[in-house]
């Protein structure tokens, strides 16, 4: 397209402030994905599809910050796009250096991190025009433009909240925004409205109220969302909202004290002023019962707490009554200045809020029992504490590691397994070792007490580890998928909100975390923000047995205990889990797509197929009709002995296939939804076309084919097979438990035996 775009008429100037800075300090590693360029992709991205000729967009750069050139250079083909840089001053002076150059009947906010849903602006503008505001609704969400759009599909939107069709209450909301409406820019002019540039926080509370003072021709359209995403990276791309700062109350209480002077309805006691009052409320019982609440241990002080006393002798004491009871006592002990009184009633508003959680959940009496007792008592250097897949299974590098420190050191330490089963880790695990249930009392006990702790998955977030514990995180596998840092958008069961600050935390509780290669290292860092002196690169203790020497005899004995005993070649199907399918927090379904009767009929006699569902899979696949055929194996502990016994491996995004590749037997990949798993849910580090080694399946036709001629498939991708190999199984020689147990504990198998 090469019009003169400048010579159209504008209705419409959208303004862009643009401030995205990593404020990680450590240098990314190389593969990790800048956030700024993205959400400004999706951000532009949403006004091209406005699809409309006479909009103009403003990108104010605010200082220098994320380099977004190449963004800028590609929309300017298709958008009216005008870029200026200020000095870093934030958000109002940016948002005012757009409004000096905007040209357009109207303006319109729009954050770099935002995006618009299809035909807003046409429908803002159906509207009558005589207004000088026209609002839209505002959804927030966690995900990407593509994401957000995929979830909408599947969800009924809240249907339309009452005080919408009141401007003063809705645009006086807590936490409402000066983005997302269509403003008459000769209704700015004539009042001369602009951000105040000294509210470092809050500016939109003074311009709002400004908009609303002096105009009553507002209209607004709920279809017309504007949507508003919640950083998920808190961690390095925190939102203003989200940063933690010792002057937020301050701030806060700054600008509306200017908004309450400014507004001339009824000298700010009028129903704008009251709306002001209702936020102020609303921000103060945030502060003592929500999330401010929490974060307030690190930082409150007790100066904010007189702040908040001098900002309510400015509001209107009758509004109180509209909160509950114990509310109420919070914000009359804040007015009066009792703090004390105040955190008490807060405290008491949270309990309430968490009651049945408290007397339902014997976990948390066995933490206050952990933290007031076990954390008292001395660590334990002979103690090592064990933990594989939440306690689900005997499993992984933790196994690996266990059974090397067993022979080697036998009774010289004491160790501790967690397990959900405990009769079945009684049982299955060699060396008597000590069994704890998760979550039990004694789980608490020993973790407290054992200097080691060998884990190959995540701790909840809640526990403590003291200076002298030491903590082996073995992690369980080399990542195919984005992990943490680096995943764009979370779409987990859990919190997303916290997920990535969470994991953040965790990893400083990681005092090693081994690496299976050099591609997982250079993964690790960037993902896990993780410091490279405290990477073990040494392969992967659980694949030490698909290289032992009596890896023959351990497979007969596998197919002894499952009871297959014929010589038909064993297929292995070991598929991931999707992040978005779930029943709640940690428990998963699973469609299966694979069609297992095809499979025996089109196959025959000499076949038959192990099914593995992942950990995380809370249902039990049923398989009727198939019996003799197909096995459900996703109850058997250890998966690399499943391996050992299988011919060859069917599996799709998960990192099972890292680890097969070691016994360099042949390996399919059935991918029946990878555009949506890539390019939605996690996003990949490798390329699946041209770098793992096997064939991309994607129908049942296509995998039986495929098996039926795997002589040529192995044959056709053997270079890349080899390539594959060196490049992620080369470290693996039998001897990585060795390497792990010398890195932590300082002595290998020679030492010990020496006198
Ligand atoms: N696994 C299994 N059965 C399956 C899938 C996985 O036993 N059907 C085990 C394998 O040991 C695998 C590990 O669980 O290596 C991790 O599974 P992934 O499918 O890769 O998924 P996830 O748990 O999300 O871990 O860096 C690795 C990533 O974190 C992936």
């Amino acid at each position: 397209m090469n019009r003169d775009r400048n010579e159209q008429t504008v209705t419409i100037s959208v303004i862009i402030p643009f401030y995205m800075k990593n404020v990680y300090e450590r240098g990314m590693s190389e593969g990790h994905s800048p956030l700024g360029r993205a959400y400004l992709t999706d951000c532009l991205e949403s006004v091209c599809a406005q699809n409309r000729e006479d909009v103009e967009v403003l990108l104010i750069e605010d200082g220098e910050s994320e380099n977004v050139d190449e963004v800028k250079e590609a929309y300017r083909e298709r958008l009216t796009l005008r870029c200026f840089r200020i000095p870093h001053t934030g958000v109002a002076a940016a948002r005012n250096e757009g409004l000096s150059h905007a040209r357009g009947e109207f303006v319109y906010f729009l954050d770099a991190d935002d995006y618009l849903t299809d035909g807003v602006f046409d429908r803002l503008l159906a509207l009558p025009d005589d207004k000088d505001l026209i609002y839209g609704a505002m959804e927030r969400t966690w995900f990407k433009r593509a994401g957000y759009l995929a979830e909408k599909e599947s969800r009924e939107r809240q249907p339309q909240p009452q005080e919408f069709g009141n401007p003063i209450a809705w645009l006086t909301r807590p936490g409402a925004s000066a983005a997302g409406i269509l403003i008459r820019r000769s209704y700015l002019a004539r009042e001369m409205i602009q951000f105040d540039e000294t509210l470092a926080l809050y500016p939109d509370l003074l311009f709002l109220s400004l908009l609303l003072d002096g105009t009553e021709r507002i209209g607004w359209d709920y279809d017309a969302v504007y949507v508003k995403r919640i950083h998920n990276d808190e961690v390095q791309y925190p939102s203003l909202n989200q940063q933690i700062r010792e002057d937020r109350t301050s701030q806060y209480v700054r600008a509306y004290r200017a908004a309450k002077e400014s507004v001339e309805d009824e000298g700010g006691s009028g129903e704008i002023g009251r709306g002001l009052d209702r936020a102020l409320y609303a921000y103060i019982l945030k502060a003592f019962t929500g999330r401010l609440h929490d974060q307030g241990r690190k930082v409150w002080r007790s100066e904010e707490y007189a702040v908040m006393k001098e900002a309510m002798a400015l509001a209107d004491p009758s509004l109180i009554k509209e909160s509950s009871p114990m509310r109420r006592r919070i914000l009359k002990a804040v007015a009066q200045g009792k703090e004390k009184q105040a955190i008490w009633s807060g405290n008491i508003v949270v309990a309430a809020k968490k009651r049945k959680e408290l007397f339902k959940n014997s976990r948390l009496l066995f933490r206050v029992i952990d933290r007031y007792l076990f954390q008292k008592l001395p660590i334990m250097g002979n103690m090592v504490f064990f933990e594989s897949f939440f306690g689900s299974s005997y499993s992984d590098s933790p196994k690996y590691i266990y059974q090397y420190l067993l022979e080697t050191y036998g009774t010289k330490y004491r160790y501790i397994w967690l397990m959900k089963d405990r009769k079945n880790g009684k049982r299955a695990i060699p060396g008597n070792p000590i069994v704890v249930k998760p979550y039990s009392l004694k789980y608490f006990y020993y973790l407290a007490r054992s200097k080691y702790w060998i884990i190959n998955i995540r701790l909840p977030k809640w526990i403590e580890k003291k200076k002298g514990h030491i903590c082996l995180q073995t992690w369980h596998g080399t990542p195919l998928k984005k992990l943490v840092f680096d995943m764009e958008d979370v779409h987990l069961a859990s919190s997303r909100s916290s997920y990535k600050m969470i994991f953040y935390e965790e990893t400083k509780k990681w005092d090693y975390l081994i690496s299976a290669n050099r591609f997982s290292t250079e993964r690790f860092i960037s993902a896990f923000l993780y410091d490279r002196s405290k990477i073990l690169e040494i392969g992967y203790p659980r694949n030490d047995c698909l290289k032992a020497t009596d890896r023959r005899e351990r497979a007969a004995a596998v197919r002894k205990r499952l009871g297959i005993l014929d010589s038909r070649t064993l297929i292995l199907y070991a598929p991931t889990w999707r992040d978005d399918e779930y029943y709640e927090a940690g428990s998963y379904k699973f469609e299966l797509r694979l069609n297992l009767e095809k499979m025996r009929q089109e196959l025959g006699d000499g076949y038959a197929v192990l099914l593995r569902t992942h950990y995380l899979i809370a249902q039990n696949l049923r398989l009727d009709g198939l019996d003799g055929f197909a096995y459900n194996v996703s109850e058997y502990d250890d998966i690399s002995e499943l391996y050992l016994i299988s011919d060859l491996c069917i599996t799709d995004y998960s990192s099972v296939f890292f680890d097969y590749a070691n016994l360099r037997r042949p390996i399919l990949f059935y991918v029946y939804d990878m555009d949506k798993y890539r390019d939605v849910l996690r996003g990949f580090y490798i390329n699946m076309e041209t770098e793992v080694p096997g064939p991309l399946l994607y129908t049942t036709e296509e995998v039986i084919d495929a098996i039926r001629n795997i002589d040529r498939v192995t044959k056709q991708y053997k270079e890349r097979y080899n390539q594959f190999y060196e490049r992620f199984c080369s470290l693996d020689d039998g001897h990585a438990s060795e390497r792990a147990v010398r890195a932590v504990f300082g002595r290998g198998r020679e030492e010990s035996q020496r006198p």
